[in-house]
């Protein structure tokens, strides 16, 4: 009997797959998932340990769509539409509180950038409004709004849909929906070398053995240039370490998702009653996911800034994880032009799992029927060479 209730385990591997994604985080498990949706089934999922070890199960599960250019917006809209049916599309609760979010301005500066995205949202359908600190201590009673303090609230961009979500479950419901449609999941497998004959992929070497395919997904978070190194792709990506930290249990207390785009803190208030919270990317590039005292004070220092009275709450516990940072803060996703067959979902910084559901929606479509989603066209690698960067900076407001 099969002892692992939500997906099949210890199956071999097969000598050869229409596809191999390499990654068992939401962008693999979404796109393996989306795959078998359009009945492409022959399909393995390779991952180095446990399903959803890497960011998916890292990140503190922020859900929006409030970006700042029409190529983020359009794509991230998308992603919290398929959030939005996700329960019922997997028959399975990934908790979704769209609880509303606010990213909290105390510059002028800071509030002209929140000004023109909930100008752009709106033009592009998504709901987002410019709120005064009174209407966001409303919202919030315990905020901080005294303008006496080092950086005082001036004013906040309102994203109502955006909320947290159990990423988890989302990671074991995609694992589950894929394996229940056939298709393999391989934890605790390392990819070594990947074959590429006459200019297109042939194979997947992996520590368990060699497989040949002729589509292989780079769904990798922390390691996406190490596997594109191996078809000889150079990826623009430095990775940094994101910090994260959870604290006891307490009764409700907050009921929206705070974010300030100055202190680059992020609190917000588990359905268990934990605040998680988190800061912006380490300034160091490095692949270490230990957790640091410096981290500790700034985040906490920044946090009751905005929160006065959580000065007595204790941490439980810290982590991190590995972010790939791109030069225009925006993901790359697309078949690789000079390897046919080669496909990446990468550089997915500190905003990739709100991104799982649409990127693995599309980057199937993609794979499935050979054509490119205009959802993804602008996120092609090739934007690097052609000077059509997507800049993202001012909406990720936690990687600067
Ligand atoms: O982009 O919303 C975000 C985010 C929150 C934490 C890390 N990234």
């Amino acid at each position: 009997m099969d002892l692992n209730r939500m997906w099949s385990s210890n199956r071999p591997l097969k000598k050869s797959y229409d596809a191999v994604i390499i990654g068992g985080g939401v962008h693999g498990l979404a796109t393996a998932y989306y795959l078998g949706k359009r009945g492409v089934r022959n399909v393995a999922v390779i991952e180095k340990r446990y399903i959803g070890s890497g960011a998916s199960g890292r990140n503190t599960a922020i859900v929006r769509a409030n970006y700042r250019t029409s190529e983020g917006i359009a794509f991230y809209a998308e992603s919290v539409q398929l959030y939005e049916a996700l329960s019922k599309e997997l028959n399975y609760n990934v908790m979704f509180s769209q609880q509303g979010h606010l990213t909290l301005g105390h510059s002028d500066r800071s509030m002209n950038t929140l000004r023109e995205r909930a100008e752009t949202n709106r033009l592009m359908g998504v709901n987002s409004t410019l709120v005064g600190p009174e209407e966001i201590r409303r919202m919030v009673p315990p905020i901080n709004i005294d303008h006496h303090t080092r950086t005082p609230i001036l004013g906040a961009l309102y994203h109502p849909p955006g909320g947290i979500i159990r990423h988890d479950a989302v990671v074991w419901g995609y694992a589950r929906g894929a394996d229940r449609m056939g298709i393999e999941l391989h934890p605790f497998t390392t990819v070594t070398d990947i074959r590429v004959e006459a200019g297109a992929v042939s194979g997947v070497v992996t520590d368990r053995g060699e497989i040949q395919t002729r589509a292989v997904l780079n769904a990798t978070a922390g390691y996406c240039s190490t596997i594109a190194k191996m078809v000889g792709v150079d990826l623009p990506i430095v990775s940094h370490p994101l910090q994260a930290l959870v604290t006891e249990p307490m009764k409700p207390f907050i009921s929206k998702v705070l974010v300030s785009s100055n202190l680059h803190v992020y609190i917000s208030q588990s359905d268990r009653g934990e605040f998680v919270l988190g800061a912006e990317i380490d300034p160091y590039s490095c692949y270490s996911t230990r957790s640091t005292l410096p981290f500790l004070e700034g985040c906490a220092g920044h946090a009751l800034e905005i929160l006065p009275d959580l000065h007595k709450v204790r941490v439980l516990r810290q982590w991190a994880g590995v972010c790939d940072m791109t030069p225009d803060f925006s993901p790359i996703i697309g078949e690789v032009e000079e390897v046919k067959g080669f496909y990446v979902d990468v550089g997915w910084g500190t905003y990739g799992f709100k991104a799982g559901p649409v990127a693995g929606y599309r980057t199937a479509e993609l794979i499935a029927t050979g054509k490119v989603p205009d959802l993804i066209k602008p996120f092609a690698l090739n934007r690097f060479h052609e000077d059509r960067l997507v800049g993202e900076k001012a909406a990720a407001a936690v990687s600067h």
